[in-house]
């Protein structure tokens, strides 16, 4: 525990770090070959991540920023004065601006892997809200169930915004889920978005953005794994592939191999005939009723939910 700065204290818990070369091997090896979506986020990654959210078929985003400042004093009201904001995966720490602004509680505590990150954020947020204390946690955020006691305040408000939910797979998510509402414990709440289920068309220009930027965020997993691991794919005859399945309710990104990639997994290699498509991420879209099944489902009683004229994004209150 380090003291930062007068309302800035850094926990860090060492996340274990993956054995990565290991991981991938065996998921890249499998008959459906995939990729965790958390290979998307290496330094490029994020800053491509970052003008996905401003391009314009990317609504998400600017959707639930607008439900954030347009609800923040109906949500406070609702909820009475928050004592403490935990946020799992802060990332840089942007959206919750908004509610330290509008709720001022005493206690912040973002959540991040990535130290670097969680230590640039919160200096910044810690010179601009003097009066909040922030409590910034380095820790894988599936692992928020092991907290460490002193970090674990009953009458939290878990704040998990992005829709970042979706990227989980159901079981996973269930789980994922009840790990909150420990999280918040007793007294506490959850202020959740969740992306809507909407015409086939919108989603799919959402991840097939006209710029070409979630194409490059998809091919940069395997740029990403050729600086980490020197696997060597040919990224130049590796294909983009997003599109809504409507079975699953989830968009499904791909990369397609248009030649036979020869990668190297350490010693081993391993070919991937022409044709073949790595599985990388799936992003579940929901109804107001199917999320808040989830949020019952975990233990949660829900409070309310916000959404926008056009029914595109949710923001889902529900008490722990
Ligand atoms: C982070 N997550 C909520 C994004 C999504 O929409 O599922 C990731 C993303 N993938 C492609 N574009 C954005």
């Amino acid at each position: 525990q380090q003291q930062l700065r007068p309302n800035l204290t850094f926990y860090d818990l060492y996340p274990p770090t993956k054995d990565m070369l290991a991981e991938v091997s065996q998921s890249l090896s499998g008959a459906n070959p995939s990729l965790h979506p958390k290979y998307f986020y290496d330094e490029t990654g994020s800053a491509l991540f970052d003008r996905i959210t401003r391009s314009p078929e990317y609504y998400p985003t600017r959707t639930e920023t607008g439900l954030l400042t347009d609800y923040a004093e109906e949500i406070h009201a609702r909820l009475g004065q928050p004592q403490i904001i935990a946020e799992p995966g802060a990332g840089s720490c942007e959206k919750v601006r908004l509610l330290l602004d509008a709720w001022q509680p005493r206690h912040y505590m973002p959540v991040e892997i990535s130290r670097e990150c969680l230590l640039d954020a919160s200096r910044q947020l810690a010179g601009d809200f003097p009066n909040v204390h922030i409590s910034a946690v380095c820790a894988d955020y599936c692992q928020t169930i092991a907290m460490p006691d002193a970090l674990k305040q009953s009458g939290q408000v878990v704040f998990f915004p992005g829709s970042t939910i979706g990227n989980f797979e159901p079981s996973a998510r269930a789980d994922f889920l009840k790990g909150l509402h420990n999280l918040a414990g007793a007294g506490g709440a959850l202020l959740i978005g969740a992306d809507l289920q909407k015409a086939n068309t919108q989603l799919n220009a959402a991840y097939n953005d006209a710029e070409g930027l979630t194409a490059a965020f998809n091919l940069n997993a395997l740029h990403h794994l050729n600086r980490k691991l020197d696997c060597q794919f040919d990224t130049a005859n590796m294909r983009h592939v997003a599109f809504y399945n409507s079975d699953h309710q989830r968009i499904e990104m791909h990369l397609e191999c248009l030649c036979d990639q020869h990668i190297q997994l350490g010693e081993r290699s391993l070919i991937l005939n022409s044709g073949t498509r790595i599985h990388t991420e799936n992003s579940y879209k929901f109804t107001e009723q199917s999320f808040s099944a989830e949020l019952i489902a975990a233990g949660f009683k829900p409070l309310n939910c916000w959404t926008d004229p056009q029914n595109l994004f949710s923001l889902h209150l529900a008490q722990a």
